[in-house]
């Protein structure tokens, strides 16, 4: 244990290693998080080594390549090139860094509890090799409290401190895929230390690769704004998928509604209905903040609600296929459907979450033969089959339905539209197109 004095100079010589160029980083956890941000910190002069216990993420870094697609080729390829980018799977490695960053998944367990077990075996690897002067970040998102009672004391229990021997910080992710604008660099960054001199040395090393740092007062509040970030869409994307079914029984185009609504200069903020909520955080997050107020004695309705409308959403664009149907006197059951896009939104390929799964699954009970057409996503896994994207305009020609699920920029709403038999399209990808054959959300 260092006498309180000491603290200053493990501090001081970890800033100064950061604002020399010389500090390790490393970041555990190679996905859309970890890439990108273990490539600007390469890009800021860092020496950068990725941990991960996939070997195929790592080989393809250490060849140059990229899985991510917000992170070009290029770049990995310069980093590893010039010696600044590796990665490895051997977590001893640890030992070397003088800031580690922990990005790791923060899925939900079968029983919707948080899964915190990836985070856990992060901390516990940073513990095997710990020494002291380091500082540890936490960027995967979680409920209030994870910091300090999960993560400090197994970094504490080899006799080292948080804030004199080691520093300890959150730090929210806010990668939005897909985004042309906004991207790790440009994004404000939030940094919450369990003292003042963590935060200080989180950000020394955060100014380093991202222009605008926020520092907040303290780990918990740090992982609040996160979770008030994600809830804030989570229950906006709610709100508007009810409006959305109320205004169908309104006989009211909920797409002009919103765009009329949007209009209005303060005050709102447009959010969209769709097929259901995807992806690995807005479904997510909002239910870690929920489960810990349930240990809180709180019940957080507005998520509660939310997550109830958001979930039904799947449901009931199957139940809008099978009336539109119905109005050409088919069944779903014996029914070719198509459906356009099944990445969880527009722009990307990732699936996970995605509620065309549910949407293609349920179907499917009803007896429709169901195919996708997705040009970013070529294949996708049911149970032990893998299926293939179909071309498209072949399969739009013969189906007795199209239902678009995700609006991938640059398809052919049009063509698609004169040569369907029918289309639902639940996105407003067919804005300004009429045909008698066409329905929207
Ligand atoms: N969605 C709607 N209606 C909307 C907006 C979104 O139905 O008006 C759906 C999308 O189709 C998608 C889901 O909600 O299925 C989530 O969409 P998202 O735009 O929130 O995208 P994510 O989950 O990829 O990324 C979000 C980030 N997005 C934005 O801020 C726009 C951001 O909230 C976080 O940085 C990120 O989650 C994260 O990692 O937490």
């Amino acid at each position: 244990m260092s006498e309180p004095g000491v603290v200053n100079q493990k501090q001081a010589a970890l800033v100064a290693r950061i604002q020399s160029g010389q500090a390790r980083v490393g970041t555990i956890g190679l996905g859309y998080v970890g890439l990108p941000l273990a490539v600007e910190f390469a890009s800021a002069g860092l020496t950068v080594r990725g941990f991960d216990i996939l070997e195929d993420k790592v080989a393809a870094i250490n060849r140059g390549e990229s899985y991510v697609k917000d992170v070009p080729a290029a770049r990995v390829a310069e980093h590893v090139a010039a010696g600044r980018l590796s990665a490895s799977s051997d977590f001893a490695g640890l030992a070397e860094c003088d800031a580690i960053i922990i990005c790791v998944p923060t899925p939900l367990s079968k029983t919707k509890d948080p899964d915190l077990q990836m985070v856990v075996d992060a901390s516990e690897a940073i513990a095997q090799h710990q020494r002291p002067g380091q500082l540890i970040v936490l960027e995967s998102t979680t409920y209030p409290g994870t910091t300090e009672e999960l993560i400090q004391p197994i970094l504490e229990r080899g006799g080292l401190k948080a804030g004199v021997d080691f520093f300890l910080a959150f730090s929210p992710e806010r990668v939005d895929p897909g985004n042309p604008k906004f991207h790790t660099r440009n994004t404000p960054k939030i940094i919450g230390g369990v003292t003042p001199a963590c935060s200080a040395a989180a950000q020394a090393l955060y100014s380093r690769a991202i222009d605008t740092i926020i520092k907040v007062s303290s780990t918990r509040t740090a992982e609040m704004v996160k979770l008030l970030e994600n809830t804030f869409r989570s229950v906006n994307i709610g709100l508007v998928n009810e409006v959305a079914l109320m205004c169908e029984r309104l006989g009211v185009d909920v797409w002009e509604v919103i765009e009329a609504a949007a209009s209005k200069p303060f005050g709102f903020m447009p959010f969209y209905p769709g097929p259901g909520l995807g992806g690995h955080c807005i479904p997510i997050d909002p239910l870690y903040l929920s489960w810990k107020m349930k240990t809180l004695n709180y019940r957080a309705r507005f998520i509660e609600l939310a997550g109830e409308i958001n979930s039904e959403m799947p449901e009931y664009v199957c139940e809008r296929v099978a009336l539109a149907l119905n109005d050409q006197k088919k069944a779903v059951n014996g029914s070719r459907i198509l459906i356009v896009g099944v990445a969880y939104k527009k722009d990307i390929d990732d699936v996970r979450e995605s509620p065309a799964l549910d949407i293609i699954n349920v179907l499917r009970a009803r007896g429709a033969t169901v195919s996708f057409h997705d040009p970013f996503v070529p294949s996708v896994r049911f149970g032990d089959q893998v299926e293939m994207s179909v071309e498209l305009m072949p399969a739009v020609r013969e189906a007795d339905a199209v239902l678009i699920v995700t609006d991938h920029t640059g398809l052919p709403w049009a063509e698609v539209v004169k040569s369907a038999r029918l289309v639902v399209d639940t996105r407003n990808a067919t804005r300004g197109i009429q045909s008698p054959n066409l329905q929207k959300l």
